[in-house]
């Protein structure tokens, strides 16, 4: 996958736009109209019905009927038709019959029992009557009158049968009707129940469950948008994994994510598992199977996947599992985060925290840790010896000064070459800083380690070809043959340096094995190293004193101050051993301000005891101690704290450290002058100092070297070499001080050349305090010690 810059926002997902209860109301409305008529239309139905079906309906067209039957008997009776009577008469009966006791076939039901019988057996008199007058008629021979008496009685009694007939009927009728508003006003108050029932359903059931239901699914469409824009903002993209129906779901990001827009119409989990590279498979499907086992309830891997056209994408796998309310685990739902970035960043830091920018190479850090690895696996094996080489390459600094730093590190990757070129395997090649490069050999004894040696002093002596140019470089080896006795690397690391060390000392382009003298070198080195640190000055040190002489007039009003120090019993050790070890552990600083305090203190005590302030006294100066930012701070803090004899206080400052261009020092012996010090260039001819420039460094005096002095008495050329140096000093306004003056001879030539002064055995030995403000005095003769 090479650029991310695809990366753009997932389109937003169409939220479910429809509420739940869009159409609800409005069919509920529907329901509630439908059953409000279907209530209304059945009632009043229900009441016709009632009506219609009620008994006495039959019984009230049966007593009308038969009241037209009374009616019709009388009309017969009227036209004197006989036959038409006694027809009537027959249904008349029938009907009374009817009426009373009910009739199916007439459809009649009958008062029996009801309200209206005791009315109705009333009629039965006038009843009887008539139907007996009706009948006399009818049997009355058809050729004789009827006569008018019987007419009259029928006429009669049909009007009595009739007003009863009547009676009854409005009694039936309005009594049907009482109990019709009876049935009306009930199914009224049905009505309205039911219209209530429904309304305080749609109030107090219906509102509230919709307001509820709408709360709902605005929280849920809420919360349904929080997820789509987390979903988009985390760029993540989402798995869902229904366990019971098997359904997977791919969010859109998949497509991006794995350049691959066919998965987003994947169900199953196959396509994402087909894309993942099958060494990680196996790691995933066991996360999954934890997630589903209910083993673990969130999982978390990272893992590599492969897009359709052979990318690598690495991932970083999220999930978690839901659990129904039995506690089984029906779901499976999380996320992948593209971390191919992160990890190649992570990849690179790591690299680069092992490794050396420049050759590739692994760096010191590294190294150190192999080596570890290395001793402690000796420790456990005795068998195991191993080889630490450390080389340090001639030349490099010319080779950066001359032909600039882009050839100097071409130089360094060419030697880094033929460094990994040459070691055999598996042994590791690392670039410690600058030009040094050590290699470490597992498994390797010493005669094949020394042969490799030779052989890679050998290959540096060939010339590196670097662009147009051909550059030697050889180099100098320290070997150590790693044995049980080591415990860490840097033991081993610092014997190595010590053994190349020799190599260089020893004359370059070959290779020193470390053995037991330098062991004990070291071994002493460090000794002094831990015993300076931790060295109470005033208690360990002590000062001794050699004067310095007038060679004219054989005054005595000069010393050179000297440390010394007793180190551990047996013998002293030396000050051009300690001094250089003080200097590399820095110590120096402390140590040259002690000498600086005491030395003060000396001469003022010399002074009041020998009556005069004529008394100099040189102090050693170290190249380290000069160019210390804070030697002129100390220097300073003396003056204030001795007054009187800081101004006779000479400062001896080495060749080497004056004529270093680097660090520049001119500046700073400005400073010390300033600070009312004087200032002497010590062991004049050692180094590479002209006396043609040594005006610049505002200096009093120059001592020049022992090794002249000790040929002038016996090699004319020094002699006049000498005289050189001396005449034009003193050209210069330099005083010069002869060294190592030993003999008489030696003396008598350099009074010849004009020196000034002079310091040796022949005067004096170094000595205490008390010996020298002897000397001083005068008390002791000046060439005892010769
Ligand atoms: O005494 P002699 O062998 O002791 O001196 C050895 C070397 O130690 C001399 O070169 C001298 O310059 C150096 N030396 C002695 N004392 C001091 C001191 O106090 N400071 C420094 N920096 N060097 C000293
Ligand atoms: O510079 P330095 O500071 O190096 O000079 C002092 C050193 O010279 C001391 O170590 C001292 O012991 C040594 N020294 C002084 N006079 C003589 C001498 O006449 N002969 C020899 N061989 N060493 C001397
Ligand atoms: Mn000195």
């Amino acid at each position: 996958m090479a650029d991310r810059d695809d990366y753009r926002p997932v389109k937003q997902q169409p939220l479910s736009e429809t509420s739940p209860l869009k159409g609800l109301r409005a069919r509920y409305l529907i329901a509630f109209g439908l059953i409000a008529t279907l209530s209304v239309v059945a009632f009043l139905g229900l009441g016709y019905l009632v009506l219609q079906s009620e008994k006495w309906t039959s019984t009230l067209s049966g007593a009308e009927l038969q009241r037209m039957v009374s009616q019709r008997i009388a009309k017969a009776a009227e036209r004197d038709s006989r036959g038409e009577i006694a027809r009537e008469v027959v249904v008349f009966e029938r009907m009374q019959h009817a009426i009373r006791y009910g009739d199916p076939a007439l459809g009649v039901q009958g008062l029996t029992g009801s309200a209206f019988e005791p009315l109705f057996i009333e009629l039965n008199g006038t009843y009887s009557e008539l139907t007996k007058t009706a009948r006399a008629i009818a049997e009355t021979p058809g050729d004789e009158a009827v006569a008018d008496g019987l007419l009259e009685s029928l006429r009669e009694q049909e009007r009595a049968y009739l007003t009863g007939m009547n009676n009854l009927i409005l009694q039936i009728r309005s009594t049907t009707r009482a109990e019709f508003k009876r049935l009306e006003l009930l199914h009224l108050v049905v009505l309205a129940l039911t219209l209530a029932t429904l309304v305080f359903e749609l109030a107090f059931v219906f509102e509230p469950a919709a307001r509820r239901i709408k709360l709902q699914w605005q929280k849920l469409q809420e919360s349904e948008q929080r997820f789509n824009l987390a979903v988009r903002g985390s760029q993540n993209a989402i798995w869902d994994w229904d366990l019971t129906s098997g359904k997977f779901y791919y969010s859109p990001m998949w497509a991006i994510l794995l350049h691959d827009e066919r998965l987003l119409d994947e169900t199953t989990p196959d396509a994402w598992f087909r894309l993942v590279t099958s060494n990680e498979l196996n790691k995933l499907n066991d996360q999954l199977e934890q997630l589903k086992t209910g083993v673990t309830d969130v999982m978390s891997t990272e893992i590599e996947m492969c897009t359709p056209c052979g990318d690598r994408v690495s991932v970083l796998c999220r999930g978690t599992s839901v659990r129904d309310a039995s506690g089984e685990v029906v779901r499976l739902a999380g996320s992948l985060a593209d971390i191919t970035e992160q990890r190649r960043v992570r990849e690179k830091l790591r690299e680069m925290a092992e490794q050396d920018a420049l050759t590739g190479l692994v760096n010191r850090g590294y190294f150190q840790e192999r080596i570890e690895l290395q001793v402690l696996r000796t420790r456990r094996d005795a068998q195991g010896t191993y080889a630490v080489l450390f080389f340090d390459f001639d030349g490099f600094k010319a080779v950066n000064d001359a032909l600039g730093h882009n050839v100097g590190d071409e130089l360094l990757i060419s030697i880094a070459r033929r460094l990994e070129e040459m070691t055999p395997t598996p042994g590791v090649v690392s670039r410690l800083g600058g030009d040094e490069f050590a290699v470490l050999v597992p498994g390797i004894g010493p005669e094949d380690a020394t042969r490799l040696a030779g052989r890679l002093v050998e290959r540096f002596r060939e010339p590196h070809k670097l662009g147009t140019h051909e550059v030697v470089s050889t180099s100098s080896i320290g070997l150590v043959i790693g044995d049980q006795e080591y415990t860490d690397a840097d033991a081993l690391l610092r014997d190595a340096d010590t053994a190349m060390y020799a190599a260089k000392v020893g004359g370059k382009s070959q290779y020193c094995v470390f053995d037991e003298s330098m062991r004990r070198d070291s071994m002493r080195r460090l000794r002094i190293e831990t015993g300076l640190l931790n060295a109470d000055f005033d208690k360990e040190l002590s000062l001794a004193f050699q004067p310095i002489v007038d060679l004219e007039s054989g005054a005595r009003e000069r010393v050179e101050v000297l440390l010394r120090w007793p180190g551990f019993g047996e013998e002293p050790v030396r000050p051009d051993v300690f001094i250089p070890i003080a200097e590399e552990t820095g110590v120096i600083i402390e140590l040259g301000e002690w000498v600086l305090i005491e030395a003060a203190k000396r001469l003022q005590e010399w002074d009041a005891r020998l009556g005069h302030t004529r008394t100099s006294v040189h102090i050693n100066i170290s190249r380290r101690q000069l160019l210390h930012p804070r030697f002129v701070e100390q220097l300073e803090s003396l003056r204030t704290r001795h007054p009187g004899v800081y101004e006779r206080l000479v400062l001896e400052v080495p060749e080497a450290a004056i004529m270093d261009r680097r660090s520049n020092p001119i500046d700073r012996l400005r400073e010390i002058r300033e600070a009312g010090y004087k200032l002497t260039l010590d062991n004049f001819g050692t180094g590479h100092s002209s006396l043609s420039c040594l005006h610049q460094f505002s200096l009093h005096a120059i001592k020049i070297d022992r090794s002249f002095v000790m040929e002038i008495e016996h090699r004319r050329e020094f002699a006049a070499l000498y005289h050189a140096i001396v005449t034009l000093s003193q050209n210069l306004g330099l005083t010069t001080i002869a060294m190592g003056v030993e003999t008489r001879g030696q003396l008598g030539q350099l009074q010849g050349i004009g020196c000034s002064l002079g310091q040796g055995y022949l005067f004096a030995r170094p000595m205490d305090a008390e010996n020298t403000l002897r000397f001083l005095a005068g008390e002791t003769e000046m060439f005892e010690a010769a």
